[in-house]
């Protein structure tokens, strides 16, 4: 075989398995030998540079960063859509249609999920992927083929089938974040002190907005098509044909369209769509119905910038509207003051709201809220109820601009805010409602998991005066526990024995129950690995500290001062002589990966991969589920996923088991 044609084969093979793994979602080879097909075409490629085509697998990134982007035109404006926001708006819509084509018969609609995100145009020329734009005002949009070739969903080369490809064809759809990568994006970036996104389709939109393709290949991004502009000598029959066309070309389709004739189909798979919605892994904001006859919808025709053939019946907003009746500050673990808007109930897509939080002080201000006010408040997934903006058309004059206090609502002690901080924090150590979620954040699961003892216990405790700090649980007695409101003999056992349990939790989820400001549950296995012991630990000076890998001045200089706290020191002693773990677990193994981020992807053949996260930590490294730039190995076992991919972008190093077994020797 040729060299041109072992290339051709390897590249035929990658986007058949690509097209498997990202289009269809049905993989049928391991990451690793995805990989090492991979590695063979990008080492023949560059021993032969000339051979190397855009449209090759190995090209998805490449570009330098830009300066402006380009605009276009569309050859084919690219329409918007009506909206249908109740079942008699449809019957409405179905009417006018039957009206303009002079019939009684049911039509037949197709019924598509809406998906919220950014819409845009890819451009084929011979099956090749050459320009691709947003929509930008449906008229001219933005030349983004470099974003959008980062998108492992979006073919660069169109497979050739029965149908023969259009010498040129434009396809319109949608690209979307999905919600799982939207929240883990948000956290990292919530890490990284940068501003978060507030829903999928701004991080979406905001991905394909970089100027530097790289930073677009690190985010997910994934596109469904629904649309056509030009598509050269071929004459579709209709808009299920159309879709499922395309996707034997190899372009992504949503598995959820529907055939509906008559607007009875129609609204029963709209309602079928909304319950749905809750379980799907991407937002959808409504449904789109379209006259499936492609002959249909040309007798029916547009208007300047919608058809009339189509319409957007969207679901009920996650915002309503509704009033401020106060506000207060709610008191966290650290000591921060949370401005919480008390609000006149109100239904947002089936949960009654209450409560919503305002952030903090910079936030109000920014917003201009004040008591009284008519407000716009959103949910959006799990995440707590915020207000999004005033609806100032409603204000009377009444309305009271509110200030956090200056005095602890819990202990009447000093408010302080932090120079450079937004956040406005209780300074007594000893304010009841830090030590009620001290004690909570103590408890949880992820520090030493005690079962049962949840929010209403710890109130009572502490109102009681039974506990002033964690070390008081372990002297709570059963005929105490009994003694309270809602607890049965049964249940105060329980407490007991997991009070019990946890003596046997190892020493970092101990450091990481105290609840020292900025020691999370990586930084307390950091300290922990690095000091062996509590004892050591609390000895520790800001200099000691700062020397571990990954421990900066915040984290140092928050430790020092905890232990330099007398009351703390006191309930350490007493924890210690309750029997809590003081010592770490295992002999500290060293700090072989001392700053490198490893991810584990597949199954290991030789140990779990929790196994093998903890000879990572172990050993000073760090084991993180997500690969970024910052990731230093990737770990593939058998049947990884798509995070072998991600490194190979990143040209993140990638390790086989046996490689990594090595490595630890
Ligand atoms: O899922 C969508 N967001 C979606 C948007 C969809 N499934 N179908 C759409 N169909 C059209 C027409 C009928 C005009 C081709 C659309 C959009 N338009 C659209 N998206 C943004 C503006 C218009």
């Amino acid at each position: 075989m040729s060299i041109e044609d072992k290339i051709q084969s390897l590249r035929n093979q990658l986007n058949y398995h690509a097209h498997r793994y990202y289009v269809l979602d049905d993989p049928e080879i391991s990451d690793a030998e995805y990989d090492r097909l991979y590695y063979e075409l990008l080492s023949l490629e560059q021993q032969h540079p000339h051979l190397v085509t855009p449209d090759s697998p190995t090209q998805r990134v490449g570009g330098a960063p830009l300066d402006v982007f380009n605009t276009i035109s569309h050859s084919i404006p690219m329409l918007s859509l009506d909206n249908a926001f109740e079942d008699s708006d449809i019957i409405d819509f179905d009417a006018r249609i039957k009206k303009l084509l002079e019939t009684d018969a049911d039509i037949e609609y197709v019924v598509e999920p809406k998906l919220d995100g950014l819409a845009v145009e890819l451009v084929y020329v011979n099956g090749v992927f050459t320009v691709g734009s947003t929509r930008g005002d449906g008229v001219t949009g933005e030349v983004i083929t470099q974003n959008l070739r980062t998108i492992n969903s979006i073919p660069l080369r169109l497979f050739n089938n029965a149908h023969p490809i259009p010498v040129r064809l434009e396809v319109r759809g949608e690209v979307i974040l999905d919600i799982p990568s939207f929240e883990k994006l948000n956290k990292q970036r919530e890490q990284d002190g940068e501003p978060l996104f507030a829903n999928p389709r701004n991080a979406a939109a905001g991905s394909l907005r970089q100027l530097d393709p790289r930073i677009t290949a690190k985010r997910p991004l994934d596109m469904f098509c629904y649309g056509v502009g030009i598509a050269d000598g071929f004459t579709f029959q209709n808009h299920i044909q159309f879709l499922e066309t395309i996707a034997g070309w190899g372009l992504k389709v949503n598995p959820l369209r529907k055939l509906c004739k008559g607007t009875r189909a129609v609204i029963a798979y709209y309602r079928e769509l909304g319950e749905m919605r809750e379980n799907l892994n991407y937002e959808i904001d409504g449904t789109v119905i379209k006259v499936n006859d492609f002959a249909l919808q040309r007798q029916i025709g547009i208007k300047t910038r919608s058809p009339r053939w189509a319409i957007a019946y969207k679901f009920p907003a996650r915002q309503e509207v509704t009033q401020i009746e106060n506000i207060i500050a709610q008191v966290g673990r650290t000591g921060t003051l949370t401005p919480v808007a008390i609000m006149k109930s109100v239904n947002i897509g089936g949960v009654e709201v209450s409560r919503a939080t305002l952030h903090n002080q910079d936030e109000i201000d920014k917003k201009d809220v004040r008591i009284g006010d008519w407000v716009v408040v959103q949910r959006a997934g799990d995440v707590i109820p915020e207000v999004v903006k005033v609806v100032e058309s409603r204000r009377d004059g009444s309305e009271k601009p509110y200030k956090l206090p200056d005095k602890c609502p819990v202990c009447g002690s000093h408010v302080v805010r932090i120079e450079g901080e937004a956040a406005h924090r209780c300074q007594n150590i000893s304010c009841p409602a830090q030590l009620k979620e001290g004690i909570k954040h103590f408890a949880s699961r992820g520090a030493l998991d005690i079962e049962g003892l949840g929010s209403k216990l710890v109130e009572q405790l502490v109102d009681k005066g039974l506990v002033k700090d964690y070390a008081d649980l372990y002297d709570v007695s059963t005929e105490q526990l009994a003694g309270l409101e809602r607890m049965a003999e049964k249940s105060a056992q329980n407490i007991i024995d997991a009070l019990e349990q946890s003596k046997r939790i190892p020493l970092d989820r101990v450091v990481f129950a105290l609840g020292i400001r900025f020691v999370g549950e990586h930084v307390a296995r950091l300290l922990v690995n690095h000091f062996g012991s509590l004892d050591a630990l609390k000895k520790a000076s800001y200099d000691d500290l700062i020397e571990i890998h990954e421990i900066g001045p915040q984290i140092a200089e928050s430790v020092v001062e905890f232990f330099s706290e007398e009351k703390n020191l006191r309930a350490i002693q007493r924890l210690q002589a309750a029997g809590l773990q003081m010592k770490a677990e295992s002999v500290v193994k060293g700090d072989t990966f001392s700053g490198k981020t490893f991810v584990f992807t597949g199954t290991l053949e030789t140990m779990g991969r929790s196994d093998a996260e903890k000879l990572v930590q172990s050993l000073g490294g760090r084991a993180s589920g997500s690969v970024s730039k910052k990731t230093d190995y990737v770990v593939v076992g058998r049947d990884a996923g798509s995070k072998a991919d991600k490194a190979r972008e990143l040209g993140v190093t990638i390790l086989s088991e046996d490689e990594f077994k090595t490595m630890i020797g």
